[in-house]
């Protein structure tokens, strides 16, 4: 324990370059980190002097109640990334989340990504309707009302597009924050009717292996979902983060497949039709199928593959000289729990455990931290995840190897950022 150790003795490394051990947050954690106590350093982070007055705004009456929440003013500068249309449109494109600005595992439903293939539909709840037909025994037509009547389950899962971080296959690498670069991503709190207690009230066909799952959109996004999937864990979400969806997340309704790719979570779900086989639609044929070195086609990739990134620090946030910091990043995995994360400050030569914070769930963001003796010397820091099934997220290098250039979706290879000795952060290929 570090705490029987002498005052000034050396705080215990695991790695090269300063990365210390990740008993640090399992002790006292903050207490020991931001002190002098562990002989490092850095004396002590705390301001030296207490401003002795009382403040002006301690004085005069706060700002009025209000229905609806807003954050502070003094945080509006923290908005979605990348926002850009397809020509002609205002709607039809994507946002990222800011990830880097987040702490925890929720992403505020406020700053949650969106990706829209038609602008966002203006549905009136009341007049929405849910159809399931098909190979079932009884068409059903549910009305949000009977929805709300079904047993819910609430669960925290992430949400990640295929199309996430390939700018990783860029010739050299683009730089960005860690939102802009990976926040087609991001975590909530889904609540919701599971949708096997929707298809055993109609009675499937044993003949029906898939479903076609289609959106109230002008797109009419349409996907195909294995049965298998749809009567496992699929949810008809109707709540994000303990309100109502927010419109562009998909209200008053969607699919929720968890850890599947982004884009067979149907928003603004109108019909099910249940089928014996996939339907093909064109966004499942057109997009989202990734190519192999041999030129050939992989059918479809539905799971989203072990990952991980650094958000702290990162591009944008650089380090204040020498000293200790926290490493701190987000790590995910659509097979399961996070089991591992290993970081590493000299460009991947040697990897010390980080610390996962509780709570760890399946396919959820878990969120590691491990310190850092930053010495002021040139380093590259990255992250590699480890999930229960025992995948290992891949170097830049192995992934290209085994995928190719080509392949643009499910891009899950490990990400570095250099810190130069100003402290600068930049995205490099190591
Ligand atoms: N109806 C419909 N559903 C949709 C889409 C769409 O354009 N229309 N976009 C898909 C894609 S590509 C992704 S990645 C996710 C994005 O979900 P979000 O906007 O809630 O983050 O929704 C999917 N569901
Ligand atoms: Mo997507």
């Amino acid at each position: 324990m570090i705490e029987s150790k002498s005052k000034n003795a050396a705080p215990e490394t695991v790695a090269g370059n300063g990365l210390l051990h990740r008993r640090i947050f399992l002790t006292r954690g903050a207490a020991l980190l931001g002190a002098g106590s562990l002989g490092l350093l850095t004396p002590t982070l705390a301001v030296a002097q207490v401003a002795p007055e009382m403040p002006v705004l301690a004085k005069v009456p706060g700002a009025a109640l209000s229905g609806y929440g807003n954050r502070s003013v003094f945080e509006e500068g923290i908005k979605r990334y990348n926002i850009r249309t397809y020509p002609g449109t205002t709607g039809s494109g994507g946002s990222w989340t800011p990830l880097e600005s987040l702490e925890g595992i929720i992403t505020p439903s406020a700053l949650h990504f969106e990706r829209h293939h038609s602008g966002i539909p203006d549905i009136n709840p009341d007049v929405h309707r849910l159809l399931i037909h098909g190979l079932v025994d009884r068409p059903l037509i549910f009305s949000m009302d009977a929805l709300s009547r079904y047993p819910m389950v609430s669960r925290i899962q992430f949400i990640e597009c295929s199309g996430n971080s390939r700018v990783g296959t860029a010739p050299k690498p683009v730089q960005m924050t860690a939102g802009g670069l990976h926040g087609l991503f991001s975590c909530s709190e889904w609540t919701g009717v599971p949708l096997s207690i929707l298809l055993e009230e109609a009675g499937v066909d044993p003949k029906a292996g898939w479903l076609l799952a289609e959106g109230a959109d002008s797109a009419a996004m349409a996907r195909s979902v294995p049965m298998a999937k749809a009567m496992d864990d699929a949810l008809i979400a109707l709540y994000q983060n303990g309100e109502r969806l927010r419109p562009s997340n998909g209200y008053p309704m969607r699919l929720f497949l968890p850890g599947y790719e982004g884009n067979m979570s149907v928003k603004w779900l109108r019909r099910i039709k249940v089928t014996s086989g996939p339907t093909m639609t064109r966004d499942e044929t057109a997009e989202y199928t990734d190519t192999r070195p041999d030129g050939s086609s992989l059918m479809f990739t539905f799971p989203m593959e072990v990952k991980s990134v650094i958000t702290a620090p990162s591009f944008g946030r650089n380090l204040q000289g020498a000293g200790l910091y926290e490493i701190s990043g987000m790590a995910w995995s659509g097979a399961g729990k996070i089991a591992r994360v290993d970081v590493s400050v000299d460009g991947g030569q040697t990897w010390g455990q980080a610390a996962l914070s509780e709570p760890v769930l399946s396919k959820a963001v878990t969120r590691f931290r491990v310190a850092w003796q930053w010495n002021g010397g040139p380093a590259v820091i990255m992250s590699r995840a480890v999930d229960d099934s025992g995948a290992v997220q891949p170097n830049r290098a192995q992934f290209l190897a085994a995928r190719g250039l080509k392949r643009n979706y499910h891009y899950n290879a490990i990400q570095s950022w250099k810190v130069a000795a100003n402290g600068e952060v930049s995205n490099v290929y190591a």
